[in-house]
């Protein structure tokens, strides 16, 4: 690459618009490097809250890999620490998902040669991200690391576990066709542990911890084991490093540059335990994507699908659990109420009843539907009233539509309406019958056989229209049928009606 290897943005977060952009070629240039492109690739990621020594940790880990022969990796008592960016105070630092440029080039026992990339990832729960950010990174960096270490502050809190449970779900829901365990090893760092009486630092005691923290038992709330067991389904490796407090100096001084005179001892001593075995050769897996190896050049496909997963429309929304869970009980209560209207409808209307009266049926509805709102309006639900009204309006638009068929499916019983084509056809064939008589009568014998033309017209419509009502089938041509019979009778009500309204004309006009 020629210049100085450093950190390189390969994945942005707009912050305005909440969308993710993958630097394709940035990427591109660190894994198609001739010297790693076919190389099967270890992804080491470190994910978790801000402000947390995420980027810290990765550049100890950085020293590691450029003095791997050295003794004294660690570095000198007055070094600045340098690599990711890393830094003090109560801001943000890292965005979005960041790799160091150089690939190292690891040879494990058995010869072969991999390649190690590794990922610093924008903390969780910024001001600035909202849930589908903080998801999308983590899902993002989990489903593309093959080792992503879960770095968390002094304890595991079942909040902690909550927030995996809901990023790795979002992760899960983008990979298709999963035959294994989704994503391979999750190590729980726990920085600041302040109990090393009751289980003491390094791998050791944080597997004992981590045994009791993840044990699933059959007492506990089905919550708590649905946590649990997610977890356990989601990775094929779990493990746990409990990390000592740095001391004050690196914790609180604006002054500090990672000199590792100001770092307590017992943190410089679990570093040179937990960094060489985490980047042990041996113990580096191999990025797998469904049971087969990766390579840099595979990962980079890999990052271009994915991404673009999370840039469409198709994911669900992960929310708050305020938001979460007030959509969920106005969605309940939306549920509640219409199935209340329905069941009463039914009793009134429904299924096999007879058909009722069009003015009292709709009197039932306006009864049965201020029942309903009062109901839902009666339930207690989160979200405030304005969060709420928005469901009311989905409640009185789903009525609406019932109400809509549950009074065409009572007109549909109404005899008349059942047999109206059948009954216009049947006058229509009397009358043009009269006429057809008429006409020979008064000498027109060339209109009588129009009439009785049409008069066969109409017998072959009645005769069709019967047929498509026994059989089910050719529903389209019944559909004519019936709409012309409905014109005819239209027409004739209409002139009907204008013969009654001239003669009441009339004798209006007599009278004045
Ligand atoms: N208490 C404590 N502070 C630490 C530890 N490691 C590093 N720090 C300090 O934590 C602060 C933040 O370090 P960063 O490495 O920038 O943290 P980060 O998690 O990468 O932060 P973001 O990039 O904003 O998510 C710095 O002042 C470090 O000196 C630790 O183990 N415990
Ligand atoms: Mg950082």
């Amino acid at each position: 690459m020629g210049s100085e290897p450093g950190p390189v943005q390969i994945i942005t977060v707009s912050k305005d618009s909440h969308s993710f952009d993958l630097d394709t070629k940035a990427l591109a240039q660190i894994l198609l490097s001739p010297r790693v492109r076919d190389k099967h690739v270890v992804v080491l990621s470190v994910a978790g809250a801000f402000r947390k020594g995420k980027s810290f940790l990765l550049d100890f880990m950085l020293r590691y890999m450029y003095r791997k022969g050295d003794e004294d990796w660690l570095g000198r008592d007055d070094e600045p620490l340098t690599g990711f960016s890393w830094r003090g105070g109560s801001e943000p630092e890292t965005t979005g998902i960041q790799l160091w440029s150089e690939v190292f080039l690891v040879k494990k026992s058995n010869g072969t040669e991999v390649a190690v990339v590794l990922m610093d990832t924008q903390g969780a729960f910024d001001d600035q991200s909202t849930v589908k950010d903080c998801a999308t990174i983590f899902a993002l960096s989990t489903m593309t690391s093959s080792i992503q270490l879960y770095n968390l502050s002094q304890n595991i809190q079942e909040d902690d576990l909550q927030q995996l449970q809901l990023f790795t779900e979002y992760g899960r829901l983008a990979m298709d066709e999963i035959f294994q365990k989704p994503f391979q090893s999750l190590m729980f760092l726990i920085r600041d542990w302040s109990f090393p009486y009751e289980y003491k630092y390094g791998f050791k005691g944080g597997s004992e911890f981590l045994d009791k923290r993840l044990q699933v038992k059959e007492a506990q709330h089905e919550e708590l084991q649905t946590v649990r067991e997610h977890i356990h389904s989601c990775f094929t490796k779990i493990s746990c490093f409990l990390l000592p407090h740095p001391g004050l100096k690196v914790a609180t001084s604006p002054s500090f540059k990672g000199q590792l005179q100001d770092v307590a001892p017992e943190f410089k001593e679990q570093l040179q335990s937990l960094i060489p075995k985490l980047l042990d050769p041996d113990s580096l897996a191999e990025k797998e994507i469904n049971g087969n190896k990766v390579t840099c050049r595979g990962l980079l496909e890999f990052f271009k699908a994915y991404i673009k997963i999370y840039q469409g429309e198709d994911l669900p929304q992960p929310k708050s659990m305020l938001l979460a869970t007030a959509e969920a009980n106005n969605l309940a209560a939306v549920a509640a109420a219409k199935d209340q209207y329905y069941k009463n409808m039914e009793k009134v209307c429904g299924g096999d009843l007879p058909y009722v009266a069009p003015d009292s049926l709709e009197e039932k509805h306006h009864f049965h539907f201020r029942e309903a709102l009062h109901s839902f309006s009666s339930t207690k639900k989160m979200g405030g009233q304005e969060f709420c009204d928005r469901y009311q309006a989905k409640l009185v638009k789903d009525m609406e539509e019932m109400w809509q068929s549950f009074s065409k499916h009572n007109e549909s019983k109404n005899l008349f309406s059942a047999f109206r084509t059948p009954a216009v056809l049947f006058v229509l064939v009397c009358l043009l019958y009269v006429l057809s008589g008429l006409l020979i009568f008064i000498g027109l014998p060339f209109f009588a056989m129009i009439s009785d033309c049409t008069l066969g017209v109409v017998m072959m419509a009645m005769l069709t229209w019967a047929f498509i009502r026994y059989s089910g089938r050719y529903r389209n041509v019944g559909g004519a049928i019936d709409q012309a019979a409905g014109i005819v009778l239209e027409q004739a009500t209409e002139m009907l009606n204008k013969s009654r309204g001239t003669n009441v004309g009339e004798v209006k006009k007599k009278t004045s």
